[in-house]
C-alpha cells in the first residue's frame, strides 16, 4: 500500500489529508510537533489577529462557510473553522501529534523518516505542509535579554500577562503590528509604537457581516459562490497590479492610501511621520480600518526615532530618550526562508537540502526539488504569497502533486522530481520577471531575498492555475524502478 507522509497540519496539512483520503489512499500520516492543528492560526493569538485575506475567499473551495462573523475574520474563527473541517472530514485520526521530524531521508527507493524522539517511518511520498511564516525573526537588538518587563514575540503572545492599564510597547509596523495596535490601544494605559520604516495603509473597514446575510447564505450557497467570485476577481485584479510597478491599478493604489494618510490624520506633524516614502504596494500592503484612528488616541505614541538599545526599564531611542515600558511585543516578522527546516532533508544520493539551499531556497514551480524524488511542497519557496489565497494556492499545488504522483503509481517512473534545468530554466525566467514588479520599487520587505529578488511569483494568478493545470513531463526526471 502506498504510504504518504505530510509534514505538519496547519491549513496545507490538513488539505492534503482530507485530498489524499477523497483519492482514496488509506495509509496517510500527518506528523504534527505541537499538540494541536491549526498551523498559523494555531501560533499566531495576538490581540486583533485576523486574516487579511477575505474569509469568503481564505476558505477550503469544498467547505464553503456562511457562518465567517467578519469580512476579515478573526484568528480563532479560521482555527475553530481548520479544526471543525478537519473533524467533518474525519482526518483528524491520521494527526500524530507532539510529533515533531528531525530527518527525512531518501534510501532505498523510499524516503526514511525519524523523529525528535527517536520514532522511524518509512513513505513513498512526502508532501511536506510546513508554512511560510512560521519561525519568528527576533531582532538583533541591544540588551534585549536586560528587560524587566515582559517581552515575547507577536506569534508567541504570553496571554498570562495582564496589560490592562499597562505601558506596552510594539516594535515593529507590518500587518502584525498594525492588527494589535487597533486592539491594545483602548486596553492599555500607554501604547508605544517602534516605526523603522512607515507603511501604506489600504483603509478595509472589517465589517460584521448581518445575521441577514449570513441566514442568506446558509439559504443560497450560490449566493456565497457568487460573493467568492467577486473577492477572488478583486484580488487577482490587484495581483495582476503588483507585478507591474507602473500599471493603473498601482496608481488607484497609491491614490487609495494617500488619501487615507491624508484624510484620516489630522496632525500635520504626525502624517509626515506616518507618511511612507516608497510607493504603495512595494511592501506588502497593510488593510486596515482603524490603525490612523488608534494612533492618534491620546494614550498612543509613535516613535521614529530608531532604537540604540533596550534597558531594564524600556527602550532607548537615539536621540537619549528611554521609552519606560511594562511589556515589550516583537512584532517583527518571520525567517521566511526556513520552509522544511530544520529538518535535516537528505535526497538522492545524499545531498542534503541544506547545501542545496545554502544560498537561499528555490525549487521549480516552488513544489519539486532536483534529487529530492517523491517529495513535494506546498506553499514552498517563491510561490504566490503575496496577494492571494494561500488556501486557493495550496488546492492547485495539490492538484499538481497528485498529478506527479499519478505518473509513479501508474508504474511510469518509480521516482520523480524536476530536473535540474527545468528548475534553473524556470528560476531565470522569474528572476527576470519579477524585476517588473511593484517589490523592487525602493523598500526593504519580507519579500526580498539576500540579493534582493522578490521570493514570490512575479506573474498573474492566472498564468500559475495555467501552469499548475498539468505537470510537463519533459522539466521531470523520472527515473525507472
Ligand atoms: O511581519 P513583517 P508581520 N528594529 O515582516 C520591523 C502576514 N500576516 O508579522 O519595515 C525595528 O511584515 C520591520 O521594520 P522594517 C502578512 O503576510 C498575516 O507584521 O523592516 N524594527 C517591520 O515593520 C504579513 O506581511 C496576517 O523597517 C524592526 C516589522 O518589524 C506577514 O504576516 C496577519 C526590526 C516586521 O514586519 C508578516 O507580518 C498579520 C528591528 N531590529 C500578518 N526588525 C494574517 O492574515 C524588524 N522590524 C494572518
Amino acid at each position: 500500500m502506498t504510504r504518504i507522509v505530510v509534514v505538519g497540519a496547519g491549513m496545507a496539512g490538513i488539505l492534503s489529508a482530507i485530498k489524499l483520503q477523497e483519492a482514496g489512499f488509506a495509509d496517510v500520516a500527518v506528523y504534527e510537533k505541537a499538540d494541536r492543528l491549526g498551523g498559523t492560526w494555531r501560533e499566531n493569538t495576538y490581540p486583533g489577529v485576523a486574516c487579511d485575506v477575505p474569509s469568503h475567499l481564505y476558505r477550503y473551495s469544498f467547505a464553503p462557510n456562511p457562518e465567517w462573523s467578519q469580512v476579515f475574520a478573526p484568528g480563532e474563527e479560521i482555527q475553530t473553522y481548520l479544526e471543525d473541517v478537519a473533524h467533518r472530514f474525519g482526518v483528524e485520526k491520521q494527526i500524530s501529534f507532539d510529533t515533531e521530524i528531525a530527518r527525512l531521508e531518501r534510501r532505498d527507493g523510499r524516503w526514511h523518516i525519524e523523529t525528535t524522539d527517536g520514532r522511524h517511518d518509512v513513505a513513498d511520498f512526502v508532501i511536506a505542509a510546513t508554512g511560510v511564516l512560521h519561525h519568528p525573526s527576533y531582532p538583533d537588538l541591544e540588551g534585549l535579554d536586560t528587560f524587566a518587563g515582559a517581552l515575547f514575540h507577536s506569534a508567541r503572545f504570553d496571554h498570562s500577562v495582564a496589560l490592562s492599564g499597562k505601558r506596552v510597547g510594539i516594535i515593529g509596523t507590518g500587518s502584525t503590528a498594525i492588527q494589535m495596535t487597533g486592539a491594545l490601544v483602548d486596553m492599555v494605559g500607554e501604547l508605544h509604537l517602534f516605526q523603522r520604516t512607515a507603511q501604506w495603509i489600504m483603509p478595509a473597514p472589517n465589517r460584521v457581516i448581518s445575521e441577514e446575510d449570513k441566514a442568506g447564505y446558509r439559504e443560497d450557497p450560490a449566493t456565497m459562490q457568487a460573493l467568492r467570485h467577486k473577492l477572488a476577481t478583486t484580488f487577482e485584479g490587484f495581483a495582476a497590479g503588483v507585478i507591474d510597478a507602473r500599471s493603473e491599478q498601482m496608481r488607484l493604489v497609491q491614490r487609495l492610501c494617500e488619501d487615507n494618510l491624508n484624510e484620516n490624520v489630522t496632525d500635520p506633524v504626525l502624517r509626515e511621520r506616518l507618511r511612507p516614502t516608497y510607493q504603495a504596494a512595494c511592501k506588502r500592503l497593510i488593510l486596515s480600518g482603524d490603525f490612523y484612528a488608534a494612533i492618534q488616541r491620546p494614550n498612543a505614541r509613535l516613535v521614529t526615532e530608531g532604537i540604540e538599545r533596550i534597558e531594564a526599564q524600556g527602550v532607548r531611542t537615539v536621540d537619549g530618550n528611554l521609552h519606560e515600558l511594562d511589556v515589550l511585543v516583537l512584532a517583527t516578522g518571520f525567517q521566511v526562508d526556513r520552509f522544511m527546516r530544520p529538518i535535516k532533508v537528505v535526497g538522492r544520493d545524499g545531498v542534503s537540502l541544506d547545501e542545496v539551499w545554502e544560498q537561499r531556497p528555490s525549487a521549480y514551480l516552488s513544489v519539486s526539488i532536483p534529487d529530492f524524488p517523491n517529495l513535494f511542497m506546498l506553499n514552498g519557496p517563491n510561490g504566490p504569497v503575496g496577494n492571494f489565497s494561500l488556501i486557493d494556492v495550496a488546492e492547485i499545488q495539490l492538484g499538481y502533486i497528485m498529478q506527479l504522483m499519478d505518473c509513479v503509481l501508474d508504474g511510469e517512473c518509480a521516482e520523480i522530481s524536476a530536473s535540474q534545468d527545468a528548475a534553473e530554466h524556470f528560476e531565470t525566467a522569474r528572476v527576470e520577471a519579477a524585476k517588473n514588479t511593484v517589490w523592487v520599487t525602493g523598500c526593504r520587505s519580507w519579500y526580498l531575498d539576500d540579493r534582493g529578488v522578490p521570493a514570490a511569483w512575479p506573474w498573474t494568478m492566472a498564468h500559475f492555475r495555467d501552469c499548475m493545470a498539468h505537470p510537463d513531463l519533459a522539466d521531470f526526471d523520472q527515473v525507472p524502478g
